[in-house]
């Protein structure tokens, strides 16, 4: 018998590697979901809400470095899936989306659930396609699989339900994708110059992104040779920060140690896989450089003197035998120490408020990093929760940290946490939650219980929508509209299966996360923290000062405001 389309596509996957779709069905989806189940080979993921579908196999992807799946019916149920594809798309995380679509008969009408899914998708994705013949279809499987392995993001096949039902024709072409991997770097002019630039410094500082993630080695050697100071970005934490005698922390709001310093007291910076986007934390005295496999975003987030195409370790291996070595190590000795005084001024304030009531997040932050596997992923919440995990969970070389960072959405950690988890069934898995993010897609609790993942949600408390209501009082606004009135998301997971435990004293922080780290299957620990902290960024502006004393006139200032290596996070109640 002639295999039907959704047999085909299932069967593609399968030559394909993929093991797991993740979805919600919907009759335009159940011939998909049939073949699934009739393959006995593809494990149906089912979420409690498509976003998190979409967030997950982003998270499954991103963290395997494979092609992820998932799936949506038609109308709402493929609409739903979009702020997990916008995630995954820009994080460059390689995700095939399968939009059901009503039938083909009724395209254009105004039919029940009719949306257009190739024209809502296409913003999200390298390739977006309507599928309307049979004989269409092997061919736009495999272009849309291709984009997305090849250039890294999303693929989006939009599919009736009654194509997906219809026998394909005999001879239809139908394979898996390539998985070409160049080598790309620039050409020995751009190379020339690059060397000149660097040779002629003084003083040089590379500054890492996640396009650094196979070329721990390489960023290395040039540092050694440059004696330059190294800071990363969030995304370029997992893979700089270990193991790395030149690291000086991060810049940006979350920023901490002396990256900041090190990008603007050099001669010469030099970007390396990154797409940074705060472009008000990048120098502008400094000779810039810049090496990005994308060609296309050179120069987008800050003047540049050179910008080349290359893959960072390519680039560095064919740089570094025309790079004449430095003697001086005084600028980077300088910026490590500054680094040190840093990263000695945040654990004594981890110790000064360890006792403190309500319980402070940093607290939490640092003991869970003293706790948590040197092999575990940490998904990451947008909100203060990026904060707590960029400063205060270090980056083993084990250790994998997955967020919404480019994307910028609420919400993610819990399902991201699920792909992460899937992926991975024996590893560590630990979801940074903020009570707005968990609460927005909470129903996900529920996939945790059905498919027995052993994800561990630390959940920070704070009753109100933190980032914002910090955002709020740094513009000089009173808050409005932050205030969170919570259950006891403790007793919330017990009721639907997990172990819920819920800590409002600091001395219980310890030894509940040493008990919840160490429960079998799922696990959410409530804790209960200040809504008031403050996260001050490594370089306050005055504007910035201003807000946070407008906004509590009570508040006085330590004047170390205004000193760049400050990275103290003040409690206003610690300047009465
Ligand atoms: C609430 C919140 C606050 C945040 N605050 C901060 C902050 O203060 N500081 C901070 O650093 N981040 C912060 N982030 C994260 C930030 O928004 C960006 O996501 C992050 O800085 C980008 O990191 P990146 O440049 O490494 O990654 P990307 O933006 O993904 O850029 C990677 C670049 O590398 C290129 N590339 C990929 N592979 C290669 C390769 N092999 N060779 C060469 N090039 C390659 C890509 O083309 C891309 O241009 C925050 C996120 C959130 C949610
Ligand atoms: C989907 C979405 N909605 C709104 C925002 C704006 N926003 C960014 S952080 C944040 C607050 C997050 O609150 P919570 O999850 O409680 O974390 P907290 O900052 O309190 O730790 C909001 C509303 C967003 N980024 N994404
Ligand atoms: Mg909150």
């Amino acid at each position: 018998m002639a295999e039907t389309v959704a047999e085909r596509l299932v069967q593609t996957l399968i030559d394909a590697g993929i093991r797991r779709v993740y979805g919600i069905v919907g009759d335009s989806l159940n011939p998909v979901t049939d073949a699934i189940r009739r393959s006995g080979t593809v494990d149906w993921i089912h979420v409690r809400h498509e976003e998190a579908a979409a967030f997950a196999a982003a998270a499954d992807a991103e963290l395997t470095g494979q092609l992820a799946v998932c799936a949506g019916s038609c109308g709402p149920g493929n609409l739903h899936l979009i702020n997990g594809l916008f995630d995954a798309h820009r994080n460059m995380a390689p995700v095939l989306a399968i939009a059901a679509h009503i039938p083909s008969a009724e395209i254009g009408t105004g039919y029940f659930q009719e949306t257009h899914p190739a024209e809502l998708f296409r913003e999200c994705s390298h390739y977006c396609e309507l599928v309307s013949h049979p004989r269409q279809f092997p061919r736009v499987l495999q272009t849309a699989m291709q984009h997305a392995v090849s250039r890294r993001g999303v693929a989006v096949i939009v599919l009736p339900g009654d194509v997906a039902a219809m026998e394909l024709p005999s001879g239809a072409v139908g394979q898996g994708p390539f998985v070409a991997v160049p080598v790309v770097r620039p050409a020995n002019d751009d190379l020339a110059r690059l060397a000149n630039l660097l040779n002629a410094a003084r003083t040089v500082t590379l500054f890492c992104g996640t396009g650094c993630a196979r070329a721990h080695h390489e960023v290395l050697a040039l540092a050694e040779k440059l004696k330059a100071p190294v800071g990363y970005s969030f995304r370029g934490k997992q893979w700089m920060e270990h193991d790395n005698p030149y690291a000086v922390g991060m810049t940006g709001l979350l920023g901490w140690g002396a990256a900041y310093d090190a990008m603007h007291a050099c001669d010469v910076l030099l970007l390396l896989g990154t797409d940074f986007p705060y472009d008000t934390f990048m120098p502008t005295s400094p000779r810039i450089a810049q090496v990005d496999v994308r060609p296309e975003r050179l120069g987008r987030r800050s003047r540049l003197d050179l910008g080349l195409c290359g893959d960072v370790g390519d680039t560095i291996a064919a740089l570094l035998p025309l790079v004449e070595g430095k003697g001086d190590r005084t600028f980077l000795d300088r910026m490590s120490e500054r680094h040190e005084r840093a990263r000695r001024k945040l654990r004594a304030y981890v110790e000064h408020v360890g006792t403190r009531r309500p319980i402070h997040p940093e607290y939490v932050a640092a003991t869970l990093d003293e706790l948590a596997s040197p092999e575990a992923v940490f998904t990451v919440d947008t909100g203060m929760c990026a904060v707590w995990g960029a400063r205060y969970v270090h980056a083993a070389k084990g250790r994998r940290f997955v967020g919404s960072f480019n994307h910028g959405s609420m919400a993610n950690a819990l399902p991201q946490a699920i792909g992460a988890q899937v992926a991975y069934p024996g590893r560590q898995v630990i979801s940074l939650s903020g009570d707005g993010g968990l609460a927005m897609l909470m129903g996900e609790l529920l996939t945790l219980g059905q498919h027995e993942l052993p994800v561990k949600i630390v959940l920070f408390n704070n009753h109100t929508l933190g980032m914002v209501q910090l955002e709020m009082e740094v513009a000089g606004l009173p808050h409005h509209g932050c205030e969170l009135k919570n259950p006891n998301f403790a007793a919330l997971a017990q009721a639907v299966g997990l172990e819920g435990v819920r800590v409002e004293d600091p001395a219980q922080v310890r030894p509940a996360l040493e008990r919840m780290l160490g429960c079998k299957g799922p696990a959410l620990l409530d804790v209960v923290t200040d809504p008031n902290v403050l996260a001050m960024p490594p370089k306050a502006t005055i504007a910035q000062a201003k807000g946070f004393a407008l906004a509590m006139t009570k508040m006085a200032f330590a004047d170390e405001l205004d000193d760049v290596t400050d990275t103290v996070m003040s409690n206003w109640r610690m300047f009465p």
